[in-house]
């Protein structure tokens, strides 16, 4: 980070009051308009954050039992691969950089950046940001090769990443590579705010949470389960449910939204 920026950063924050109710969320605002600007983030990842940002409000900003339970299944799935890939876009990038980069060390498993609106200028911004969180080796902009069956720039993935891949971890993914990735019988894990987006339904695992909360969380989730053994992983696997635990989700959120309602008018 250079001076200009460092100072910008300070003063963003000095004017968002320390006791500002949303001061969280809107730090986050700053951090995605400063990877705009820096080329990391396309316009579109704003507005695909401003969808997230209403389903928080719905989960009611918090990590809930049923993102606990999908951590669990991804840590114990991580530990079990045999070759994972972290799928990084945009906002994974402006918003996760470093516990993507922790999380890579802990699995021993690849990054590589796969972008929706793909250019190869924001393809090097996004490594540059990996590197300067620490990442050792990032791929997805050269060696590539392409998914069948995908049209979108998605479809472009390394040879020695995604296209290898037993499982992979993405957040805020569109639907069609999910379903492509899931065809080609990969286990996808998906960071995904929206438990009614084809990305959630279609995944193997689908963590419903912010990845700012979720992305620690794993991180945190995978030391704690490292000590146990391969019989013990797999049963937790195989104890999850991903429909069941989407459901769980809509519910939660149903039985949230009903509650609210009643208080509003003193039932
Ligand atoms: O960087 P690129 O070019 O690969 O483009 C990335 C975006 C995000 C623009 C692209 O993948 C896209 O358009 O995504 P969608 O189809 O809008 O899907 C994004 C999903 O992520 C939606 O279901 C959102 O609810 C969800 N989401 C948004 N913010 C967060 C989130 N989920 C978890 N954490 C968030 N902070």
């Amino acid at each position: 980070m250079d001076n200009t920026q460092a100072g910008n950063e300070r003063s963003i924050r000095n004017l968002i009051p320390l006791n500002h109710p949303r001061r969280d969320s809107l730090l986050i605002r700053e951090k995605l308009v400063e990877a705009l600007e820096n080329n990391i983030l396309v316009p579109q990842g704003l507005i695909a954050h401003g969808r997230g940002e209403c389903f928080d409000y719905l989960i009611g900003e918090k990590t809930q039992d049923f993102a606990e339970n999908a951590i669990n299944a991804a840590a114990a799935t991580l530990l079990l691969a045999k070759y994972p890939v972290i799928s990084v876009n945009g906002n994974m990038a402006a918003l996760v950089a470093k516990d993507i980069v922790e999380l890579s060390n802990e699995v021993n498993c690849k990054i590589e950046i796969n972008l929706f609106y793909r250019d190869e200028k924001r393809v090097k911004a996004i490594k540059k940001a990996l590197e300067n969180a620490g990442a050792k080796e990032v791929l997805g902009d050269d060696d590539l090769t392409t998914i069948p069956e995908l049209f979108s720039e998605r479809r472009k993935v390394s040879k020695n990443g995604i296209y290898i891949a037993d499982v992979v971890l993405l957040g805020l993914e569109d639907g069609d590579r999910t379903e492509a990735l899931v065809r080609l019988n990969k286990k996808v894990i998906a960071i995904d705010l929206n438990p009614l987006s084809r990305t959630s339904m279609t995944a193997s695992i689908t963590i419903v949470d912010n990845i700012t909360r979720a992305l620690p969380l794993l991180v945190k989730k995978v030391k704690e389960l490292r000590s146990k053994d391969r019989i013990e992983l797999e049963e937790i696997v195989k104890n999850f449910d991903n429909k069941r635990n989407l459901a769980e989700a809509i519910k939660f959120i149903s039985r949230r939204l009903e509650a609210l309602s009643e208080d509003l008018i003193g039932h």
